[in-house]
């Protein structure tokens, strides 16, 4: 009979346990992360999220078991041409969210082993840096859009590295 309320005591428990953990460990929270389609032969495209650092930190490295190559990358306007270069590192400022988005800053990932699609997800791995050099790596599951998905029609797809 009293299954239920012994599952909410507990549901209840394990919702307050869970922002002590994060703060236990200064995690970077991910919010909406997404990786753009590619087509057959396209071996590069972009992961984009938000991210938010509890403590002022940086990301210094990103892998996924999807792609040969994984970069931090930033696009900026020069002369006219838009261009993106790999960043050694990308700030992340105590609570300040950083966007990762087509036409800024994107995890880039190239020598991809297959094409990705709609309802794939790739699973990315982001090394953090916080205050006190410490690295702790953020597991992100990054859903993948379709190619022409109307958020993602700036940028990534024209520029050369
Ligand atoms: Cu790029």
């Amino acid at each position: 009979m009293n299954a239920l309320p012994r599952l909410r005591t507990l549901c209840a428990a394990l919702m307050l346990t869970l922002p002590l953990a994060h703060n236990a460990f200064a995690q970077v929270t991910v919010t909406d992360p997404w990786v753009r389609g590619t087509v057959p032969e396209q071996k590069a495209t972009g992961a984009f999220m938000r991210l938010t650092a509890p403590v002022d930190s940086r990301v210094v490295e990103a892998r996924s078991p999807a792609a040969g190559t994984v970069e931090i990358h930033e696009m900026k306007m020069d002369n006219g041409v838009m261009r993106m270069r790999a960043v050694p590192a990308l700030p992340l400022p105590a609570n300040k969210a950083v966007d990762l988005v087509p036409g800024g800053y994107h995890v880039m990932l190239m020598g991809l082993k297959q094409p990705l699609k709609a309802g794939d997800s790739v699973p990315i791995t982001l090394v953090v840096e916080g205050p006190d050099k410490q690295r702790r790596t953020v597991e992100v599951n990054a859903p993948v859009r379709a190619l022409n998905t109307p958020a993602a029609t700036s940028g990534h797809g024209a520029h050369k590295h």
